[in-house]
């Protein structure tokens, strides 16, 4: 949304409201910016009042002033994506440019429970504070609904990483690093149990002298996910990997170089991002300060990348619904001898007649049994802890 023009009428209608909203504290729309902007961004919609909690209001007011500096420094509102947070600042892009916000502190208080207020990817209205650097160049005063969200668990409590994601983008490549099915099918379970769509790419094809892509491509293509081989360096694939990711909002996943930077970089020259060898020492010092960066595309739709951040975990998965995030297996379970079989020593079972068969890859279902001894042992230490 565009800045509101600001002319001197303008402000001083706003300090004007701004006395008398002092003198009414109780009134609802206290909002410190003019009647008609307020009108027009429908700061006070439902979804806004619903969380501010009783005897909120006045508290609200001193927050700005606190934040802003002063109420005549709010020039007016606009609306955007959340495209980074970093530290207490979050740059919000409003499809013209990029603001620096701060997040209103009720905003920040009343979202405790999941330590996310703002994350990659949100819709969010803010005021755009008058000249104030210091303090931001706005506040983030309303976060509209997410349509989806992507979260993560640390063990206790859960994270989220990203909203509004449509789909997730495994990338792996096929040698250095040498392709790993088991990686690219716990992301697929992670995407499948977020709800999420998932495409794969498999990169470095350049590498690739005895086309040993060919049946990995085949194999996710078979199971329904689209796939496709690429290399950033010759330029394969890239026409069609920018083709999937258009008109989208996409998560990329896939391990510390496989060449999700340079893919995207190839998809979008002038995204400049930083490609090559991450080390260590600095990788680690990463996981704290960076978090997912959400990328505009010129053809439409964004990528986001989660730098650092294993960004997709099974381990909420609940063990007795493994099964269903493995496409193949969905139709066949129910025809197993035994009602609770877990597919892995039960006689009469289906999976491991497929699997036998070959209808079902050996590599799939070795990534079931593997994921199937971690989340027991996930729930053995829920169960004793
Ligand atoms: N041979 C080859 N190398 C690539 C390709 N794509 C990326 N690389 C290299 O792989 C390394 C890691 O790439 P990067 O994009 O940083 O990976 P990321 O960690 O997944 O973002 C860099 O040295 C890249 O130059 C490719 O298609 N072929
Ligand atoms: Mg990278
Ligand atoms: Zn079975």
């Amino acid at each position: 949304m565009a800045r509101k023009p600001s002319g001197k009428g303008g402000r001083g209608h706003r300090r004007v409201a701004f006395r008398r909203n002092r003198q009414q504290p109780a009134r609802r729309k206290q909002w410190d910016i003019h009647p008609e902007d307020a009108a027009k961004a429908d700061l006070d919609s439902p979804q806004q009042e619903a969380v501010v909690a009783k005897g909120a209001l006045s508290r609200k007011r001193t927050v700005t002033e606190a934040e802003a500096g002063s109420v005549d420094a709010v020039e007016g509102v606009g609306e955007g994506t959340a495209v980074a947070v970093r530290g207490r600042f979050v740059e919000v892009d409003d499809g013209g440019r990029v603001w620096l916000c701060t997040i209103r502190r009720l905003l920040r208080t009343r979202v405790i429970s999941d330590r996310s207020p703002v994350v990659a990817g949100d819709r969010v209205r803010f005021a755009i504070n008058k000249g104030g650097e210091a303090a931001g160049e706005g506040v983030i005063e309303q976060v509209l609904p997410r349509r989806s969200s992507l979260q993560r668990s640390d063990g206790r409590r859960m994270h989220t990483i990203a909203a509004n994601v449509d789909q997730v983008l495994v990338i792996g490549s096929i040698r250095e690093p040498m392709i790993k099915p088991h990686l690219i099918d716990r992301y697929l379970v992670a995407a499948h149990a977020g709800h999420l769509a998932a495409a794969i790419c498999i990169n470095k094809v350049d590498l690739d002298a005895e086309n040993e892509v060919a049946p990995h491509v085949e194999r996710y293509r078979r199971l329904g996910y689209p796939a496709l081989a690429a290399s950033a360096v010759t330029g394969a694939g890239v026409d069609e990997l920018r083709t999937l990711l258009t008109g989208k909002s996409t998560l990329l996943a896939g391990q510390s170089g496989v060449g999700k930077s340079s893919l995207l970089n190839a998809v979008q020259p002038g995204l400049n991002l930083r490609t090559g060898c991450v080390s260590a020492a600095t990788e680690k010092g990463r996981h704290t300060t960076t978090t997912a960066v959400w990328l505009r595309l010129a053809a439409g739709g964004a990528v986001v990348d989660t730098p650092g951040i294993r960004a997709l975990d099974v381990a909420m998965v609940p063990l007795d619904e493994l099964e269903m995030h493995f496409v193949e297996f969905v139709d066949l379970v129910q025809h197993c001898r035994f009602p609770n079989c877990v597919h892995i020593h039960e006689e009469g079972c289906v999976i491991q007649a497929a699997v036998e068969s070959g209808q079902i890859d050996l590599a799939r279902y070795d990534s079931y049994v593997e994921l199937f001894y971690e989340l027991s042992e996930v729930r053995r230490k829920k169960v004793s802890g």
